[in-house]
């Protein structure tokens, strides 16, 4: 067994204090004007998860909503590849998101129909194979109604 005492143990147990203002440094992040948190009739957010279980699939696959509505797609990967969303039909896009990440894209419901959804080719990484990038994984429909 050893004990040591320093000569700056006493010094050394005097803490500085800061007084007011060292914890009250709270960052704001302003988002841009096109995120839509609010909850108003006509802007809606989508929850989509991305789950890799031997197929890959969005949960939920298909999603309508109204012509007009200003939706915002919240994506979150729950896989250990990355994934990612694009609607190419709304110039949609999330681009890749990686394990534990939520991604957001909002856009305008401007027409009607029904529009697929899927992985663009090379968002796939740190897997096993690219398996959604095969002809039934990583798809969905988001329908828009008048
Ligand atoms: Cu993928």
């Amino acid at each position: 067994m050893t004990l040591s005492i320093t000569k700056n143990g006493l010094e050394g147990s005097r803490r500085p204090r800061r007084r007011r203002g060292a914890g009250s440094s709270i960052c704001l992040l302003l988002v841009s004007s096109n995120v839509s948190s609010q909850s108003t009739s006509n802007s809606v957010e989508v929850n989509i998860q991305i789950v890799g279980d031997g197929t890959d699939y969005y949960v939920p696959a298909n999603v309508t909503v109204k012509l007009g509505q200003v939706i915002t797609f919240a994506v979150f990967n729950t896989d250990d590849n990355t994934h990612g969303l694009a609607i190419p039909a709304f110039n949609v896009d999330t681009g890749i998101i990686k394990h534990g990440i939520t991604a957001r894209v909002t856009f305008t419901a401007d027409k009607v129909g029904t529009f697929p959804w899927d992985e663009p080719i090379g968002y796939c990484t740190g897997g096993n194979g690219n398996v959604c990038n095969s002809a039934q994984d990583l798809k969905g429909n988001l329908t828009v109604t008048p």
